[in-house]
C-alpha cells in the first residue's frame, strides 16, 4: 500500500490546480510523503474509487478522501503528532471560513483574468471539454473574457486588502508560522502562476513578500514548481 494524492493534470506536466497545491502544501506540512498521480479532465475513472469526480483525492494506505480541506481536516486528524495545520482543533472552523472566502470572492477575481492562458495550458486531448465546460458556465468564448485584463487587476488587488492588512501585523496569514491557511491562499495563488505569465501581485506589495516566503518553504516546493515559458 502507499500514499497517493491524485492532482489535476495539465499540458506538458503542468500542475495548477488550487486546490491540489493546498493538499501538496498541507502533506509537506506535516512531513508525509506521497506518489502524485496525475490525472486529466478526462480521466474521471482514475478517481472514480473516490465516489465523486474532483480532485485532489488522497488514498492514505486504502483511507480515500475527496476534497482538499476535507483532506486538511483528516491528516490533523489522522497525524496529531507532527505539525498542526489548524493551531489546534479550534482553527478548524476560522480557517474554513477562510477557505470559503479564497473560494468566493478570490477565485472569481481572478479567473477572468487568465482563463485563456489556463485554458492554453490544459491538455489538448481535454480541450473540447474544458471549453464546453466552462464557456456554458461562464456565457462567453473563453478567449473573449479574458480580454482587457489589466482594467480587473485593482479590483483583484483590493480584494487582498484584508490579507494585507494582517500581514503588515505578522509574516503569515496562521500567525507566527505558516499553516493551513497560508497553504490555502498560497494554493490559489498558485493556480495563475502555474499557467500564466500575466503577474498579478505587485512586488511592492507585501501579499508578493509573503508569497515569496512561502514558495521557499518545504524545500521550495512552490519555487521548483513548474511555470510557463515567458511568452
Ligand atoms: N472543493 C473542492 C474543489 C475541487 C475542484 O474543483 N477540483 C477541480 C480541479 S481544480 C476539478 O477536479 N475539476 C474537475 C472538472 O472540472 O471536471 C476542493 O477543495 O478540493
Amino acid at each position: 500500500m502507499a500514499r497517493r494524492l491524485y492532482e489535476l493534470h495539465g499540458a506538458n506536466d503542468l500542475r495548477f490546480s488550487p486546490y491540489c497545491w493546498r493538499t501538496r502544501l498541507a502533506l509537506a506540512h506535516k512531513g508525509l510523503d506521497a506518489e502524485y498521480v496525475p490525472v486529466r479532465f478526462g480521466e474521471k475513472d482514475k478517481i472514480a474509487f473516490s465516489g465523486q469526480q474532483k480532485v485532489p483525492v488522497l488514498d492514505d494506505n486504502g483511507h480515500v478522501v475527496a476534497d482538499s480541506f476535507a483532506i486538511a481536516r483528516d491528516l490533523e486528524a489522522r497525524y496529531p503528532s507532527v505539525p498542526s495545520l489548524f493551531g489546534g482543533a479550534g482553527g478548524i472552523p476560522s480557517t474554513y471560513f477562510f477557505n470559503t472566502w479564497c473560494d468566493r470572492v478570490v477565485h472569481p477575481a481572478i479567473s477572468p483574468m487568465i482563463i485563456a492562458d489556463l485554458f492554453g495550458n490544459v491538455d489538448p486531448r481535454d480541450h473540447a471539454y474544458f471549453r464546453k465546460d466552462r464557456e456554458a458556465k461562464m456565457g462567453r468564448r473563453i478567449e473573449d473574457v479574458q480580454v482587457g485584463r489589466e482594467a480587473k487587476l485593482p479590483v483583484f488587488r483590493q480584494v487582498l486588502d484584508p490579507v494585507r492588512f494582517v500581514l503588515d501585523k505578522q509574516p503569515y496569514i496562521a500567525g507566527d508560522e505558516p499553516a493551513y491557511a497560508d497553504h490555502i491562499l498560497f494554493g490559489t495563488l498558485m493556480w495563475p502562476r502555474c499557467v500564466s505569465t500575466f503577474e498579478l501581485l505587485d512586488p511592492a506589495d507585501r501579499v508578493w513578500s509573503w508569497r515569496e516566503r512561502m514558495l521557499d518553504l518545504y524545500g521550495g516546493l512552490g519555487r521548483t514548481a513548474k511555470v510557463p515559458a515567458a511568452a
